[in-house]
């Protein structure tokens, strides 16, 4: 590749971050492959369609695969970049498994040539971009590796995490800040050229290790404030006091600012990495391990809460808002409302009815449960208790007119101007948290 010239780049591992990755790199104008081991996701990309929902994702991909620029297969095919992004999952002892990263590393090594770029992206432990170095160099004995010797590298190796929040990847994967993480400074120069390219955010080089532990830090420092509001919502309801108002009031303080209580902490992000670190320090880590434990103890205090307000009212029916791990997106991926909604299913059966604007239908746990589905109208007519488990926009705007006469456990704080306590209130109306 001449150094003026738009690399070919193949990304390896086409979904919610390898899929957007691919799409914007070739709307940069480089020629791009993206790989994925599913024939169906290859299927639909090579159709100009998309098989997860984000914003404006579907607009970008079909616009580049009609004009040639992406392209998907199942198999990895020679170019100038490779971008891995594969999951990373941890196992049953919260162990990382690396497994789908070695996998990829070993596929790209059979396609290398001098001057290619490695780049991995996926989170993953300290330490696995050295190890996809070595493996690449016992695979190619024939290149000379980076940071092995004084010579200068035949490919260059480097880590790269992204940090966008589902429901704005376009926008976070062009404008936010990143870090390069090199095995030698030169990777990460080669990274970084490569990065400009379609990254208006600073990119700031580093040594791969140090990125790595960045990506795990950052969701973990995210997890620890999390369960500090957790912690709270669980000593106000305790206390008999509203959470929400304290929060409010504590962060007017200038150096203070405390996240939002919920039912716990979901997605695929925040509720995995944190246990990298403890995996990879686990007498260091107290701190990050408790917090993990906080916010999915959390979980449990919610159903326990839940589960206390519907059996104390046997004619009552409970509408369930959300199963979404966070508001306004259609994950449903390691959902904390989603687990409250299917435990209340299972245990008061046709009783308990589902909002979600987000879904089509139930997911296969409420199967047999006598559970339905019904719309925020139906539940706003229909329904005696009311337990927000998710802050979509549409929730939200409910005014207090509609929620008059229901008994509502908020678990997200979406609706400030709902009695609480005092004189005559419904004990379940003063649940905090
Ligand atoms: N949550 C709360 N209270 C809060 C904030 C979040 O209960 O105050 C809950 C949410 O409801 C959700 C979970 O935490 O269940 C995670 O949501 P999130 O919006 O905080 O984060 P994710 O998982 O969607 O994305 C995170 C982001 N990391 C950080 O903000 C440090 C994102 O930038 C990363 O790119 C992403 O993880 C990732 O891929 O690692």
């Amino acid at each position: 590749m001449k150094s003026d010239s738009k690399p070919d780049v193949c990304v390896v591992g086409l979904g919610y971050i390898g899929l957007p990755t691919a799409a914007i790199i070739a709307r940069a104008g480089c020629k791009v492959r993206g790989v994925d081991i599913a024939q169906a996701v290859v299927d639909t990309i090579n159709r100009g369609e998309i098989h997860i929902e984000e914003v404006d994702l579907d607009g970008l991909v079909q616009g580049v695969v009609a004009r040639g620029a992406l392209s998907a297969a199942t198999a990895v095919s020679p170019a100038d970049v490779f971008v891995i992004a594969v999951p990373t999952p941890f196992d049953a002892n919260h162990a990382p498994d690396i497994s789908h990263v070695l996998a990829a590393g070993r596929a790209v090594a059979q396609v290398l040539k001098p001057g290619d770029i490695v780049i991995l992206e996926s989170t993953s432990p300290v330490g696995t971009t050295e190890r996809l170095r070595d493996l690449i160099c016992a695979a190619r004995p024939d290149l000379k590796g980076p940071g092995l010797t004084n010579a200068v590298a035949d490919i260059a190796i480097a880590y790269c995490p992204e940090r966008v929040l589902p429901g704005r990847i376009l926008e976070e994967l062009t404008n936010n800040d990143r870090s390069i993480g090199g095995i030698t400074p030169r990777c990460a120069r080669k990274a970084l050229a490569f990065y400009k390219r379609f990254v208006r955010g600073t990119c700031v080089t580093t040594d791969a290790r140090s990125a790595e532990m960045t990506k795990l830090v950052e969701n973990a420092y995210r997890d620890v404030n999390i369960a500090f509001a957790n912690e709270l919502s669980i000593v106000a309801d305790r206390m008999g006091l509203d959470v929400w108002e304290v929060i409010r009031l504590a962060n007017r303080h200038p150096r203070v600012n405390i996240l939002t209580p919920g039912p716990g902490v979901g997605g695929h992000c925040i509720a995995v990495d944190p246990w990298f670190i403890v995996h990879g320090a686990p007498e260091e880590t107290p701190l990050i391990r408790t917090a993990r434990g906080v916010n999915d103890g959390k979980i449990h205090h919610v159903i326990g809460r839940a589960d206390a307000l519907v059996a104390a009212h046997p004619e009552a029916r409970v509408a369930c808002l959300g199963l979404a791990f966070k508001a306004n997106i259609d994950d449903f991926r390691e959902s904390p409302a989603r687990l409250v909604a299917a435990t209340l299913a299972r245990r008061f059966g046709a009783r308990i009815q589902v909002v979600e604007p987000y879904a089509a239908g139930l997911p296969r746990e409420f199967e047999g449960t006598g559970a339905g589905q019904i719309d925020l109208d139906e539940a706003l007519e229909g329904c005696d208790i009311l337990i927000v488990l998710v802050d979509h926009d549409i929730f939200r705007s409910v005014p207090l007119a509609e929620r008059a006469g229901k008994l509502v456990y908020d678990t997200r704080g979406i609706w400030p101007d709902q009695p609480r306590a005092g004189a005559g209130v419904p004990q379940a109306l003063r649940l905090a948290s």
